[in-house]
């Protein structure tokens, strides 16, 4: 409560549009933190695909490890299933017929790694956390990024399976080669995790948008876009069209709102509010997840079928985000 006093006397709520402002007010008044739940460990993550990825990253955290040894763990199990074609191994292509992958990671201490445009590697997260732990960089891509995670012993693989390459083929019988965003293009895995000792990490892995142009890049890579942590105030990502993600930076707008008093579920109402003020949302889904140090959550999307997998209090579950259109 006191919180969310300090947040509409802070001013945030000031500098909200006026289009959208009466529809966070009335969030704010009717429920502004649904899910207050208390707690550590916990994690967090996109989709349903987040909860064998929640499962793996839990396993972590009870037997005492850190975040960002859960947040890489949790988030590798979508990147190896073949089955989930919009992460890793399995991924839908770009319109080229290439399977091209993002994936960033963030530690609690702030520091990070990122990898954009990398083809051949299952495992991109794995390559980020190299580039966090093992170069003076906070991002490789393409060429250069293969060309060190196979340094760092990573395999060469092919990453297109037979299943993803049929819809590729039947998406070029009608597509006339046009890129196209759409509301149900992509599906990528972001994962926060608080772990015994209280501290915050995040991850985020993704094919991109299917589909694409070859060398697109969405917002899953980019640091404070598809995913930003701060261990002093909290963790959010992104889910989505990227391209609007990128031009609203939302994932450090929403820790920065809750910086400044926000509780997550505000935040990610009022990350939502920005796209929804300028943009053509109504093509689009976004869906924001976003944890406080006292592992309470919110999640908000533009649509009303985004979901996420939370794993707390000793139950993993599915839960239905609130959205903007109803
Ligand atoms: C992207 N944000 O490349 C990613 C795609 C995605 O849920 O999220 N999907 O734009």
């Amino acid at each position: 409560m006191s919180n969310r006093r300090n947040f509409i006397k802070g001013g945030v709520l000031g500098a909200v549009g006026t289009a959208i402002f009466p529809k966070l007010i009335s969030a704010i008044a009717q429920n502004s933190n649904p899910n207050s739940e208390e707690g550590h460990p916990m994690v967090i993550s996109t989709w349903k695909h987040g909860m064998p990825a929640n499962v793996a990253a839990m396993e972590v955290l009870q037997s005492g490890g850190k975040a960002i040894d859960a947040v890489e763990a949790g988030v590798k199990i979508p990147e190896a299933d073949p089955e989930s074609m919009s992460v890793g191994l399995g991924g839908l292509p770009d319109r080229d017929g290439k399977v091209t992958l993002d994936a960033c990671i963030m530690d609690e201490t702030g520091n990070c790694g990122s990898v954009s445009f990398l083809q051949h590697i299952k495992h991109p997260i794995s390559v980020a956390r190299k580039v966090m732990d093992e170069t003076p960089h906070v991002m490789l891509s393409g060429e250069g990024a293969l060309q060190f995670a196979l340094e760092q012993g990573f395999p060469k693989e092919d990453l297109l399976t037979e299943k993803a390459e049929k819809r590729w083929r039947e998406w070029l019988k009608e597509s006339e080669y046009k890129p196209i965003i759409n509301v149900e293009n992509h599906d990528t895995i972001g994962l926060l995790a608080l772990d015994k000792k209280g501290d915050i990490s995040g991850a985020c892995t993704t094919s991109g948008l299917s589909w694409k142009m070859h060398g697109r890049v969405g917002d899953s890579p980019v640091i404070g876009a598809g995913m930003y942590v701060d261990n002093e105030v909290g963790g959010c990502c992104a889910t989505g069209v990227g391209e609007a993600v990128l031009k609203t930076l939302g994932s450090f707008l929403i820790v920065e709102l809750m910086r400044q008093g926000a509780s997550p579920q505000e935040a990610c109402e009022e990350g939502i509010a920005r796209i929804v003020k300028n943009q053509n949302y109504k093509d689009m889904q976004i869906g924001y997840l976003a944890i406080n140090k006292k592992g309470e959550h919110g999640a908000y999307a533009v649509h009303p079928w985004f979901n996420y997998a939370l794993h707390q209090g000793g139950e993993n579950r599915m839960i239905d985000s609130l959205s903007y259109l109803k």
